[in-house]
């Protein structure tokens, strides 16, 4: 027996990899409806081998629905999440708008799985945001070894992050570069992104960070340890799929990179590719459709008493986005439903 299982949002980049995910893990459902907007009603997406036609979002009626993955942005979340989650149907939300409300669990499964005992309180569970989730599953083994005190990230982010008008905007400028007269101006970024990279991501806060920084900060307190400090300076830089992070960290004790790189391959979720040679370390294209979050370049700092430094890399649409999602609701079936 399996799940009856609801994808909202699934005409968009993640909606389409919350699909095919699900396909991929053989995820037991016994039956899937896929749901838009009423503009793109009717459009067919893939699940496996199957075609789904999708249905509307605004007039479907959870009721009787076991889970549904939320891939809709915030303002259409409001909306339609309170009403599934009131019909029974528990939402797994990837927008940000339930993520930092105290009663809401936001999950990253490899890091905080007992979190999920929470969903009961209002039905929701939220999903981090993508340079968040990559960050913490490198972070949780590495903190339940030497407690990190403080990290300092640097991010990478590609495109697609901003969804299909960010990845147009970086297809279209780049050709437009070579053509006289196709120039195309910037709209979905702040600035040119082709041969450039922009360093603002999301809006302004009053201390001058970013509203992206400010969720890798919130976020990994919620999730890993609130004593945690962590400083971001988050870039979108010209890469479709694929975001990178440069990340140091500060431990309580001290930690060998040896010993790092043993408790990262053991960790879950993660994939350490480093060798200490040319291409003895992963970049975003190569993260490209994979489940992992990769590490490489991890080595000491010196400059501080417990420092280390590594590089992380994930396919943002998966371990960012779709594939938490799905692992959550596995997490939820398996631990609370129990019925696959
Ligand atoms: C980006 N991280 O790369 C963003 C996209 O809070 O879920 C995801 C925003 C979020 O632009």
């Amino acid at each position: 027996m399996g799940y009856r299982v609801v994808v909202a949002g699934a005409t968009g980049n993640v909606g389409r990899e919350m699909l095919n995910i699900l396909a991929e893990r053989q995820f037991p459902v016994d039956e899937i409806v896929a749901l838009a907007s009423r503009k793109s009603l009717g459009t067919e997406v893939s699940f496996g081998d199957k075609t789904l036609k999708t249905k509307d979002l605004d007039t479907f009626d959870f009721t009787g629905w076991d889970m549904a993955l939320f891939a809709v942005g915030s303002s259409a979340t409001k909306t339609y999440a309170p009403k599934a989650a009131k019909a029974g149907c528990v939402v797994i939300d990837n927008s940000s708008l339930y993520r930092y409300e105290p009663d809401i669990p936001l999950i990253v499964p490899e890091c905080n799985p007992d979190a999920i005992e929470g969903y009961k309180n209002r039905n929701i569970i939220a999903n981090p945001n993508c340079s968040t989730a990559q960050m913490v599953v490198a972070l949780k083994p590495l903190h339940d070894r030497a407690r990190i005190k403080r990290v300092v990230v640097s991010t990478y982010q590609s495109v697609s992050g901003a969804g299909k008008a960010g990845i147009d905007e970086l297809w279209n400028q780049t050709k437009g570069m070579y053509v006289p007269g196709q120039e195309v101006e910037p709209s979905k970024f702040q600035k040119q992104i082709a041969f450039n990279v922009i360093p603002h991501i999301d809006v302004f806060m009053d201390d001058g960070s970013t509203k992206e920084e400010w969720k890798m900060v919130a976020e990994t307190k919620k999730i890993v340890d609130p004593s945690i400090k962590v400083t971001a300076t988050c870039v979108r830089v010209p890469v479709f799929v694929g975001h990178s992070e440069a990340i140091n960290i500060e431990f309580e004790d001290f930690l060998d990179e040896d010993e790092a790189r043993d408790i990262l391959r053991e960790a879950p979720g993660i994939m350490v590719v480093d060798k200490r040679e040319d291409g003895g370390y992963v970049t975003p294209v190569e993260s490209v459709g994979e489940f992992a979050t990769y590490i490489s370049r991890i080595r000491q700092d010196s400059t501080i008493e417990n420092g280390l430094n590594l590089w992380c890399v994930s396919d943002n649409l998966r371990k960012g986005a779709a594939l938490n999602a799905v692992q959550i609701a596995e997490l939820f079936g398996n631990r609370i439903l129990k019925k696959g």
